[in-house]
């Protein structure tokens, strides 16, 4: 393993927060006015730019969608670098969604439109993980499903008998949820706005995974299919990302709705474990619906790590061939890996991007291991301390927070940038093209394009114009998936050497 490259340069935008204004004197608040922030973090230079655009988080758009409609409500997400959010008219409720890497942002703004006269009400997964935290910067902080907090908490707004504490959970049905508002949102600014969720929670409980803070009750839910549907429809896009943890938790559930969204003749992509390729025929069904992307969570080639972190998953040598039955229904792979677990030692870094170019995963994630508040592997190196610092910016999984266990935090912190800039280099890229020829312009375009363009993507997201070099690219990937999917029905489960032509998408 050489040495990483410098880490590539941000600009300064996308480094550092806009400035925030001057506090306005004694200016009267809009009433019946709603702000909805998704505070500015910090880009890591080495993931892709692109992703912050790919596609909007579905927290704010499903809290406006709660709003009683007597409420005017807007939305303004600082990392469209499009400055500060806006305070004419002054917002009588500003609402920050808050997560741990962006807390400090957020508890500025908060500060700031307090200063002015505005109610600031916090919600998010920090508040739910560090409640005390949130409430000392909040006229009131939501812990919990903000769906079902939001219009009490504008109602006690209303009464002038707001509480400093709002707490649901996550039992009440689906059904019950209004569909998100995305017309809040300014279109040209996404790849797609179609970012949508079926199911909530997860069929595991990793010890690193927010969803085994404790506390957090989350079962695992499915919303009716209909009602997927009806939002895919309402918001006419080609592309649609689902932004659940696992949509694969219930295979049957999974292939109903693999049946509703094939007559739709979108194009689609989620996060899955690798069970989902258990049973063949689902991941062909997943493909004939237009399923063109999984982004994978193997999180670890070693089983020891795996069992660390009581992850139920099919073992790290039966990837490969799992890998294959994916590819062989035309659907890339963008796999997670989570580098700096217990039994990871120094070779981590260079076995693991192996194995990646061996099996020619398409796009591929690192994350330094984050121990995230409230969760069992926090306890775990609280208690070994093992934790350096509690610098909430930092725990973004670019930044090595706590002592690892077989190398020092130097080695991780470069072994990690080495293997960002040795899989976006143009040798492995090349490496990992498609076996299938013809596929092979489409996804040097898109890798080059996604990975290695980040100076042109500042550019796109500052002058707005990410749908509009994007989403012709995207309705290239859908017609000529529509094409290839009689190729796909043809491709019996049992004949393992045949394949689909690939079909890069447009959208990893
Ligand atoms: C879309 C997404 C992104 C997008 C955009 C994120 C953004 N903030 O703009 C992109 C691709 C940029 C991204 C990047 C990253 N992400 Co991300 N991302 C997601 C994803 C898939 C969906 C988020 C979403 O829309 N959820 C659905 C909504 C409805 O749920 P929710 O956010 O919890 O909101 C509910 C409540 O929390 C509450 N609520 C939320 N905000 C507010 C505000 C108010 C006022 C109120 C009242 C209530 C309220 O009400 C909502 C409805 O119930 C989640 C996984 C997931 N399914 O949540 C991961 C997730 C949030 N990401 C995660 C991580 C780790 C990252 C990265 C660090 C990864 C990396 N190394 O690059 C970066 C960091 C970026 C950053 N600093 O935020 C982790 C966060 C873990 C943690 N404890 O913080 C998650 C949970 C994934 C996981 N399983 O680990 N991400
Ligand atoms: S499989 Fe993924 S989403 Fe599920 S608990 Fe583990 S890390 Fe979290």
């Amino acid at each position: 393993m050489g040495e990483p490259r410098r880490a590539p340069s941000v600009p300064a935008d996308m480094a550092i927060a806009p400035a925030l204004g001057p506090h306005g004197v004694g200016r009267a608040v809009a009433r019946h006015c709603a702000l909805l922030v998704n505070p500015f973090y910090a880009k890591d230079p080495r993931a892709s730019f692109g992703k912050h655009v790919l596609t909007p988080t579905l927290a704010l758009t499903s809290i406006a969608g709660a709003t009683p409609p007597h409420w005017e409500v807007r939305y303004w997400d600082e990392n469209l670098l499009q400055g500060a959010p806006p305070a004419d008219p002054l917002p009588q409720v500003v609402g920050i969604s808050v997560h741990l890497t962006f807390a400090r942002r957020a508890y500025e703004l908060a500060s700031w439109y307090r200063a002015q006269g505005s109610i600031v009400v916090l919600g998010g997964l920090h508040v739910l993980s560090c409640p005390e935290e949130a409430l000392e910067h909040a006229d009131a902080i939501a812990i919990g499903d903000g769906v079902q907090l939001w219009p009490a908490i504008l109602a006690d707004v209303e009464r002038g008998q707001l509480q400093r504490r709002y707490t649901a959970d996550y039992s009440r049905p689906y059904a019950l949820d209004p569909p998100p508002r995305r017309a809040i949102l300014p279109r040209e600014s996404f790849l797609t706005t179609t970012s949508v969720i079926a199911t909530r929670g997860c069929h595991n409980r990793c010890g690193f995974c927010y969803l085994a803070t404790e506390g957090l009750h989350m079962p695992y839910r499915m919303r009716e299919v209909q009602q997927v549907v009806d939002e895919i429809v309402a918001d006419v896009q080609p592309y649609v990302v689902f932004v659940d943890n696992n949509l694969g938790s219930r295979p049957a559930y999974l292939r109903k709705l693999c049946a509703a969204l094939r007559p739709l003749g979108i194009i689609w992509s989620a996060a899955v474990t690798i069970d989902v390729t258990d049973d063949p025929t689902l991941v062909r069904d997943m493909a004939l619906s237009g399923c063109t992307g999984v982004f994978v969570g193997f999180e670890s080639l070693n089983e020891g790590n795996l069992t660390d972190a009581r992850k139920r998953t099919p073992a790290p040598v039966d990837y490969a061939r799992r890998v294959a039955l994916l590819h062989r229904y035309g659907i890339q792979v963008n796999g997670s890996f989570v580098l700096g677990f217990d039994h990871d030692g120094p070779d981590v870094f260079a076995r693991t991007v192996q194995w990646i170019e061996d099996n020619r995963l398409e796009c591929a994630t690192f994350h330094i291991l984050t121990p995230y508040p409230g969760t069992p592997l926090y306890r775990q190196l609280e208690r070994e301390g093992r934790i350096l610092h509690r610098d909430w910016d930092q725990y973004d999984t670019a930044h090595v927070v706590f002592q690892p266990k077989h190398m020092s935090c130097d080695e991780l912190d470069r072994g990690y940038a080495w293997c960002y800039d040795t899989l976006f280099s143009h040798a492995s890229i090349w490496k990992r093209r498609p076996s299938d020829s013809r596929a092979v312009l489409a996804y040097l375009a898109m890798s080059y394009l996604y990975k290695r363009s980040n100076r042109f993507w500042h550019l796109l997201i500052r002058h707005r114009l990410t749908a509009a070099l994007w989403r012709p690219l995207i309705e290239h990937s859908r017609q000529r998936h529509l094409k290839l999917r009689p190729q796909l029905e043809a491709l019996g489960v049992g004949d393992e050497a045949a394949r689909a032509s690939q079909c890069v998408s447009a959208g990893v």
